[in-house]
């Protein structure tokens, strides 16, 4: 008989297996059932540059290893893709018009509920290093060290808690070397010192691979030959909307390069090798120069979370402990001839997440219920035995990653980016997924904060059909086929905006 089978007969089941095993480790939450949290996240990481969820351009093999132990989500979206407005998201499970982060300048409220303080609040040990990106002092860890706004690639500048704060980029002490790895150098050395009588909830953030892609000098060598260029990279936006042509986050030689930081410090250079080159080829070149850089950052980001989980085994705590890795949202590859996010299409819309949780996830699911970054807050409070405050607009995900109910799950999702010409002369929109369509409405005003109406462009709509056109290419929001799918389509965007009381800025459907 196998000591499991023994232990069942007499009554002490999986779960005293489970603590018998936790002790051990020293850890594993106060009444031995709550587990620690670590939240890895990366900044622009697109689950197209992750090989297991298909990458044709590079291996992640640790993140492939997190996703063979754990579950991966291919369905992970975000509620506003853009940086500052998905992070308040994550910590507060409220879309940005909630919790005050619609855009960038945005200034976050860090006296507003978040899930790191209710975590606090019922005793874990709570901690953010790395990329926090709002502005104001992270409140609810009992450690932080963050870097200043985007902070930098090499010997970054970290704010660390106990000093006195400034604001946004100002401050912080230099550390000397590379971001990635001075971030998972900070991480571990928490994990070290932490107290062993509590269980953890750490945030691990990278800046990574955000740009402008500085990778570390000692992956140069990596990617050497010409990576493969997406089908569309040469998309001309035929059977679109006006948006997509007028926006200006397209692959080229002077967008591309100049945003890749010091590293551009080639940039004459590459310049001047780019200018005999057909306009065709100027677009191929760029599309390298930029993907080789953005791919070696991922390769960094790697690395550095093998570090952490060969440290989760030696030290006993990987069975433990949630852990999670997903980005802030997706971004483009070059797919559509753009680079950056902010659109509701796929590539930006979609956030890669896997979760590892050994005492009670199975290894080795693949799900596509449609997950959102609101759901993430009020996962890891129900995982605490926390009581998710019911003004949190998300859900815990414990159901899906155990397997217990995903037929009454939410069939569809909204999305809503406010940011109209900001930056990439990018129109505001919101919209409406579900697993086979996506409707998109481009309402054509700009609101500030107060909601009140700035520049204009005409509205506009499109329509996608995911099973047939996986890629976006064409728009079928006039085609007669579709007219009943786009009158239910808006029935359902009118009724999450009611439901999520996003339905007072006066814009008609
Ligand atoms: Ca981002």
């Amino acid at each position: 008989m196998r000591r499991r089978e023994f232990l069942k007969i007499i009554g002490l089941g999986t779960v005293a297996v489970a603590t018998g095993c936790a002790n051990s480790a020293g850890v594993f939450g106060r009444d031995k059932k709550h587990p620690n949290i670590i939240f890895i996240m990366s900044d622009d990481h697109a689950s197209a540059a992750i090989s297991c969820y298909g990458s044709k351009i590079n291996k992640t093999p640790n993140l492939d290893r997190l996703a063979q132990e754990g579950m991966r989500f291919d369905n992970c979206f975000c509620t506003n893709s853009i940086c500052t407005p998905s992070r308040a998201t994550i910590l507060t499970g409220k879309y940005s018009h909630k919790n005050g982060c619609r855009t960038l300048s945005d200034r976050f409220d860090p006296d507003q509920q978040t899930f790191p303080k209710l975590l606090q609040q019922a005793g874990y040990r709570t901690a953010m290093i790395g990329k926090w990106h709002l502005s104001t002092e992270p409140k609810g860890f009992d450690y932080y060290n963050v870097l200043p706004g985007q902070g930098l690639y090499f010997n970054p500048k970290m704010k660390e808690i106990g000093k006195p704060w400034q604001n946004g980029r100002k401050g912080g002490v230099v550390h000397e070397g590379y971001v990635t790895d001075v971030i998972t150098d900070l991480a571990l050395d928490f994990l070290k010192k932490r107290p062993q009588d509590k269980p953890f909830c750490l945030l691990y953030q990278h800046k990574a691979p955000h740009d402008m892609w500085e990778y570390n000098p000692k992956d140069a060598n990596l990617y050497k030959e010409d990576v493969p260029e997406p089908d569309n990279l040469f998309d001309d936006y035929e059977n679109r909307g006006e948006a997509i042509k007028r926006a200006t986050q397209k692959i080229g030689i002077k967008e591309t390069i100049l945003l890749h930081g010091t590293q551009g410090g080639q940039f004459d250079n590459v310049k001047s090798q780019a200018e005999q080159l057909s306009e065709k080829d100027k677009k191929k070149f760029a599309y390298q120069h930029f993907i080789k850089a953005y791919l070696r950052c991922v390769a960094s980001i790697d690395e550095n979370i093998g570090r952490l989980m060969n440290y989760l085994d030696k030290s006993g705590l990987a069975n433990d402990t949630i852990v999670i890795y997903t980005s802030d949202q997706g971004v483009f590859l070059g797919e559509h001839g753009l680079f950056d996010k902010r659109f509701m299409y796929e590539e930006s819309l979609r956030m890669p997440f896997i979760v590892r949780y050994p005492r009670s996830i199975k290894r080795g699911q693949v799900s596509d219920d449609i997950i959102l970054n609101v759901d993430f807050g009020p996962t890891f409070l129900d995982y605490a035995g926390v009581d998710i405050p019911g003004d949190m607009q998300g859900h815990s995900l414990k159901p899906l990653f155990e397997g217990l109910s995903s037929g009454n799950w939410r069939k569809s999702m909204y999305y809503r980016y406010w940011m109209h010409g900001a930056h990439f002369n990018i129109a505001a929109h919101f919209g409406v997924r579900t697993k086979r369509h996506k409707l998109i409405y481009y309402y054509g005003l700009g609101l500030d904060a107060k909601g009140t109406k700035k520049r204009s462009t005409p509205p506009e709509w499109e329509l996608f059909d995911l099973k047939k056109d996986a890629k976006e290419m064409n728009n079928v929001y006039d085609d007669p086929a579709y007219a009943k799918v786009v009158k239910n389509l808006k029935t359902e965007l009118v009724r999450l905006r009611k439901e999520l009381e996003d339905d007072n800025d006066g814009i008609v459907i």
